[in-house]
């Protein structure tokens, strides 16, 4: 089987430009593609995992990455995919973004190792260079205003406007990778389905400006839209966007993510986003059929991409929490654990360090007064960090914090409540 046909198989190619080409192309010999990132934001979410793993998959297959960081290209702003006209960054902004987007793909790419490492490359080293004569010279000359307004970015626009500034867009992602075919032989630009316009843009220009020069040989690959079962958004929980970098989604909250995939939609996730062969995928496709309720193929998912963007220690971390909260067994936790499990359950603060149990869960508002405190302490109904406790007199000591910072109350089977102690 080769990369074109593994791909195909795991549902991963939306468009291709000449497939037959492409396929020998890439039998022939080592093949440099790149993707583009524009640094609109700090981090990277998991929408953006597909090209990324695409790269790497092309990168397994003996072929050479390049990720490149939009620095130029975000300063101006993609309309592919949009309906509004975007918020202008600062260059400073920018310039942050592009630093933290290029660390990000670092930790997901290979950038140092074999004759194909993956490189970074960012555009605002040959856009920010380039004279507004030169450009319009050399290069808009090869772009048609027919041509222009006939792609979708620009078309679904027309109506509620659209500045040159972003209609001129597509002409610097074409220039991007006619640059890096001049340059690094890049031979293939990979994207995302709302990138099908630029990248088929840059083939023109490639192509156009080639005109009787040497023989240029390039092609576009396009992924498809991730859709769930459910109809709902890929990637966007009630909390926002599952983010790449563990500041913004813990590790813990990133394997819950996975681990809550639909039974419908784990299979082609686990096609979409793992390394796993085909013939494992199958026998945890089997597992789904016969036992969903072991959820096997979820808990593979989410071990397999916690480990992949994070680490292994996140991941063991991870499924220590899942467990402890599954158990109840919340002593064995650590105040890190502790801080990334209960992330979204209520909070208390308090500088008060010894108040009794039942003043406690009032204050808390936990129960919702002392009789009621009562009759839940009386009732067996609320537990100390995992542990029930019936005594009315109870004050809460040192033994009841964990690392001096937390308790954890939990009332009924499941109403988790969290107080954090200041100072
Ligand atoms: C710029 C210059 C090039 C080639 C490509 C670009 C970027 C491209 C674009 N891509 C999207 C993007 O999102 C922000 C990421 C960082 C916060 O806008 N014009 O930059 C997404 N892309 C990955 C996939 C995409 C696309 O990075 O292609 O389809 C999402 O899956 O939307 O020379």
């Amino acid at each position: 089987m080769d990369i074109l046909q593994d791909l195909e198989k795991r549902g991963l190619i939306n468009q291709v430009t000449d497939e037959e080409g492409l396929r020998k192309h890439l039998n022939e010999k080592q093949v440099t593609l790149y993707c583009g990132f524009d640094p609109t934001g700090s981090s990277l979410h998991i929408g953006h995992l597909l090209p990324i793993l695409m790269l790497k998959r092309f990168q397994l297959a003996g072929h050479r990455p390049i990720a490149l960081v939009g620095g130029g290209t975000g300063m101006i702003g993609d309309p592919s995919g949009r309906s509004t006209e975007r918020q202008l960054n600062s260059a400073e902004v920018v310039l942050g973004y592009s630093e933290s987007i290029k660390n990000q793909l670092a930790k997901l790419l290979n950038f140092d190792e074999g004759t194909n490492a993956a490189v970074a490359r960012n555009n605002h080293e040959w856009l920010s260079e380039m004279t507004i004569i030169d450009f319009l010279r050399d290069t808009g000359k090869h772009f048609g205003i027919n041509y222009m307004l006939a792609k979708d970015s620009v078309e679904s626009r027309i109506e509620s406007g659209i500045s040159f500034t972003e209609f001129s867009y597509m002409i610097l992602q074409s220039l991007d990778f006619k640059k890096l075919n001049d340059k690094e032989d890049c031979t293939l630009q990979i994207g995302g389905s709302d990138q099908w316009g630029n990248i088929t843009a840059g083939l023109e220009l490639i192509r156009r400006s080639a005109a009787g020069e040497k023989e240029t040989e390039a092609y576009g690959l396009t992924m498809p839209l991730i859709t769930k079962a459910d109809g709902s958004k890929f990637g966007k929980t009630a909390g926002g966007a599952i983010w790449l970098d563990p500041e913004q989604t813990s590790p813990y909250e990133f394997y819950q993510f996975w681990i809550n995939a639909d039974d419908r939609d784990v299979v082609k996730f686990l096609r979409y986003f793992t390394f796993l062969s085909h013939e494992e995928i199958a026998e945890l496709e089997k597992e789904v059929e016969t036992q969903p309720e072991k959820r096997a193929a979820q808990k593979r998912l989410a071990e397999e991409m916690t480990k992949l963007v994070h680490d292994e220690e996140a991941l063991k971390q991870a499924q220590r929490i899942t467990e402890a909260l599954f158990s109840g067994d919340i002593k064995a936790l650590t105040g890190e654990e502790i801080e990334q499990g209960f992330k979204d359950v209520p909070a208390f603060e308090t500088e008060e360090k010894e108040a009794s149990l039942i003043e406690l869960l009032v204050q808390a508002g936990i129960s919702s007064s002392k009789r009621q405190a009562r009759e839940d302490i009386k009732n067996g109904a609320v537990y100390i960090n995992g542990e029930r406790n019936q005594d009315l007199q109870h004050t809460i000591t040192a033994e009841d914090r964990i690392e001096d910072r937390f308790t954890i109350i939990r009332r009924g089977k499941k109403k988790y409540f969290l107080i954090r102690y200041t100072s």
